[in-house]
């Protein structure tokens, strides 16, 4: 029965969180993050949007990912600023629209072995177009609101339920 109360509860957070959040998308899919694939065919057939997450996935200690600029993506060459992530399942939420770079910082893996993605992204979901009139922002805003509210109200319900 509880079990039962728990599934109602995972199911109406799985329809409400998609409207909510952004989306995830796995670098490479089930290759992963590795060399010798080729990431600009992968990235063609996605959107992605503020609020996205890319999640680089590898095993530990084999490869890395640098967050470059377009100069030293150009070049295979990690900004002296910038610190790589190393987990092996890296997740980087996109937080600004605009292009962006991204490479392994093992020896041949950018340059010889094309381990290298750019991206561009586009502003968060609700606003579709790029140059909103006041009126659509409003009715953007008022929808977001919404869903929001009615997401909150339904897990209510649904922790309600489950407490009974
Ligand atoms: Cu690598």
């Amino acid at each position: 029965m509880a079990s039962y109360k728990l599934f109602v509860i995972l199911a109406i957070a799985a329809i409400i969180a998609p409207s909510v959040l952004g989306k995830d998308h796995i670098v490479g899919d089930e290759t992963g993050w590795t060399t010798n694939f080729d990431y600009q065919a992968w990235a063609k057939a996605k959107e992605f949007r503020v609020g996205d997450r890319l999640i680089f996935n590898y095993p530990e200690g084999s490869h890395n990912v640098i967050r470059a600029d377009g100069a030293s993506f150009k070049q295979c060459m990690k900004p002296s600023n910038v610190e790589a992530l190393t987990s092996g399942s890296d997740v980087i939420t996109l937080a600004t629209p605009g292009k962006k770079w991204y490479f392994c910082g093992f020896p041949n893996h950018c340059d010889v072995g094309n381990q290298k993605l750019t991206i561009t992204v586009l502003a968060q979901r609700e606003v579709s177009s790029p140059a909103p009139s006041p009126s659509d922002l409003q009715s953007a805003a008022t929808a977001r609101t919404g869903s929001v509210y009615f997401g909150m109200m339904a897990l209510m319900v649904a922790f309600l339920i489950f407490l009974q």
